[in-house]
């Protein structure tokens, strides 16, 4: 994109235009998807400001701490989880919300239901939020398709049938990261109009990428094929170039970096946690369907990740995604192990 001449540019492609015109591409559509995603957006707009505010209103004080006036605090994690709660619910568009941040599925009241399944992480990496380091929320969305009366079955669906998935990065710039199932697009908050401008379209990893991004701290804990490639990354024997390491530890930051740039992000399975860290529903799944929608490829150790069927909400699992040839790379060293499903 052209930086110089979008400083004066006129016509804005903002997120519901992109999306309404989207929507017209099919005739059967309700305008349903707008409805919900516009209310996605005004739960990310409010975070963003929260975030933006934090150290200012003291909004990372902990959960249950009064403030000067005597109210009760609430931390930025509890606050974004119940400001999305509210703004799904009210668009009359969901059936089921799943959040990192409840126990148990919510289901919507008859009277509020619509044909939609969020599953969330209102506020992913939040144990960086006291340091000022870029934190997001994540989401994917599957479509009910009959009426019957919502079951846990409903969101316990493979990662490849969501229809869209997203995050919204809190950091130096809000964006806002959307797949509808065609393409991956960023739109970036600007906060004079208050509306998400389309600013990066029809983004696609590079197939190949100069960076890795993984939590080395638990490399003594590590599985041959990880510790393999990683050991490649840092003394590549074929002549090329060492690659850069790069961990910031919040998801949402990591992936956003992977996307643009190229690469890999990893949490895999290790001796102590043989299912990694990272939540399958509502971190690996729409992490999976961004990077694979931008062409590139997202793996658990044993399979395509959108293709596991998680059977608990808050299931985990490992997950390797990012460029093309460099998960093949993975893919690879796990099948010389035999361990490929
Ligand atoms: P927090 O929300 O507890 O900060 O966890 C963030 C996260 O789920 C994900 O955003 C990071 O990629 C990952 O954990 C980092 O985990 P490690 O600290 O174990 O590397």
């Amino acid at each position: 994109m052209d930086h110089a001449a979008d400083a004066h540019r006129t016509d804005l492609m903002t997120i519901t235009r992109f999306v309404l015109n989207e929507q017209s591409k099919y005739p059967e559509s309700r305008g349903d998807f707008t409805i919900l995603l516009s209310h996605i957006v005004l739960g990310c707009k409010f975070v963003c400001s929260s975030v933006n505010k934090a150290g200012l209103a003291k909004l990372i004080g902990l959960a249950g701490e009064t403030n000067i006036q005597g109210e009760e605090q609430k931390k930025l994690d509890v606050l974004s989880n119940e400001v999305f709660i509210k703004a799904l619910v009210s668009s009359g568009r969901t059936r089921i919300l799943v959040s990192e941040e409840d126990e148990n599925a919510i289901f919507v009241e008859p009277s509020k239901r619509g044909r939609y399944c969020v599953v969330f992480d209102p506020l992913d990496g939040s144990s960086n939020i006291d340091c000022g380091v870029s934190i997001g929320t994540i989401f994917g969305i599957y479509m009910v398709k009959d009426d019957h009366e919502p079951t846990l079955d409903d969101v316990l669906q493979p990662g490849k049938q969501m229809v869209a998935a997203g995050y919204c990065m809190y950091g130096s710039s809000c964006t806002l990261v959307l797949s509808t199932g065609n393409g991956v697009n960023g739109f970036t908050l600007d906060p004079s109009l208050g509306e998400f401008i389309l600013t990066h379209p029809d983004i696609k990893i590079p197939e190949k990428g100069k960076i890795y991004s993984v939590n080395e701290g638990n490399a003594k804990n590590w599985d041959g094929p990880t510790a393999k490639y990683v050991e490649k990354c840092k003394f590549p024997k074929d002549g090329s170039s060492a690659k850069s390491l790069r961990y910031i530890g919040s998801m949402v930051a990591d992936v956003h970096r992977t996307l643009l740039y190229g690469g890999t992000f990893m949490y895999p399975a290790d001796k102590k946690s043989p299912n990694g860290k990272l939540r399958v529903l509502y971190e690996v799944f729409p992490m999976s369907f961004l990077i694979e929608k931008a062409g590139g490829q997202a793996f658990t150790g044993k399979q395509r990740a959108l293709d596991l069927v998680p059977t608990k909400i808050h299931e985990r699992s490992p997950v390797f995604l990012g460029s093309y040839d460099e998960i093949e790379e993975i893919k690879a060293l796990y099948a010389a192990e035999g361990q490929m499903e």
